[in-house]
């Protein structure tokens, strides 16, 4: 028997989806279809996927084409899947042209074309609009930002503010934004949420000016330099409904908030004590060097250390 597997989200099924479960069937006896789990797709970047699992098995299962129906759950199952299955072909559509050529050393790998002028994210857009953002300042974790950014499904990163329209704009060429301003009032016209990547005595009056401004704003560590200015921040952005968010990128992977779940379920017993080190090689005049630069090293890197600890243990320490 010829065993073919295909993934895929299936979101908002539609004929771009049936036309490749069709030929994806037409290649061997047996097909199996892994629908990714909602965890699975908010790990790789899919954030704005519509339908729940359930749903989209269902959709899956309604084409007839499916002859089993698997959940994918994890970056590296394919190959797993493929060796307890005993596959003989692994299809995807041409989207992903070269991606899956690692799975050449288990079984045949088959790009399909993909069926031109209909997608999910084309459905999607119907109902949700994309978030426009664009970044203030134009430095070393900026260009990071736009990178990554390519992942997440239902953003995109419009343009750049920095005082100096130089700098700005030579971010701008390298990264193939749509603009670049050294005017804070354009920028917020053009965009509906912020990221701040400028340096950290800057932070408090950006975050300000973006949310009077109405934008939601995602905020460089630490996101203000006093205690005052956070909760001044915070409660302005509470009463007008925005999102403010400090881009402390621990709290958010998805191993951190496992290791916490695990810790918290009391598998290691009542936890006393943490300890929690940021290793860096650094050299030359750079900021976590600097203590004349709003802090060094304490401001730049110590809210990874602390993340665990005060996720942990809470903020309500007798001495400090
Ligand atoms: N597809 C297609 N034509 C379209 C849209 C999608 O042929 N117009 C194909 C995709 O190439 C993929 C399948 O339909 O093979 C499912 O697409 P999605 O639901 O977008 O899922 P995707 O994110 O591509 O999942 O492990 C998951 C897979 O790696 C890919």
């Amino acid at each position: 028997m010829n065993k073919v597997i295909t993934y895929g989200t299936f979101d908002l099924l539609h004929y771009g989806h049936i036309n490749l479960l069709k030929r994806a069937k037409a290649l061997g006896d047996y097909l199996i279809v892994g629908v990714t789990s909602d965890s699975y797709d908010l790990e790789r970047g899919k954030l704005n996927v519509q339908q729940s699992l359930l749903q989209r098995i269902d959709n899956v299962r309604a084409t007839g084409f499916a002859d089993e129906i698997i959940v994918e759950e994890f970056e590296g199952q394919k190959i797993f899947d493929i060796q307890k299955m005993g596959i003989n072909t692994f299809v995807i559509g041409s989207d992903w042209e070269g991606k899956f050529d690692y799975l050449k050393e288990y079984c045949d790998v088959v790009y399909l074309e993909r069926t031109r002028g209909i997608s999910s994210t084309a459905l999607r857009q119907k109902d949700y609009d994309i978030v426009s953002i664009g970044i203030i300042g134009s430095g070393r974790i900026a260009k990071r930002f736009v990178k990554e950014s390519k992942y997440v499904s239902g953003v995109n990163i419009e343009g750049v503010f920095n005082p100096n329209i130089t700098s700005a704009q030579k971010f701008k060429e390298q990264e193939e934004l749509q603009f670049a301003t050294d005017d804070l009032k354009d920028f917020f016209s053009m965009i509906s949420a912020v990221y701040i990547a400028s340096p950290h005595q800057t932070h408090f009056g950006y975050i300000m000016e973006a949310l009077k401004a109405g934008k939601h704003v995602l905020c460089e560590k630490p996101l203000t330099l006093t205690k005052q200015e956070t909760m001044l921040a915070y409660d302005y952005a509470r009463k007008e409904k925005l999102v403010l968010l400090e881009a402390i990128k621990t709290a958010y992977c998805p191993a951190f908030k496992h290791m916490l779940l695990l810790a918290k379920s009391g598998r290691i017993g009542n936890i006393k004590d943490i300890e929690a080190s940021f290793t860096k090689l650094v050299a030359g005049n750079i900021r976590e060097l600097r203590v004349d630069m709003s802090g060094g090293s304490i401001n730049e890197l110590s809210s990874y250390v602390l993340l665990p600890i005060v996720k942990l243990l809470g903020t309500e320490y007798k001495k400090l």
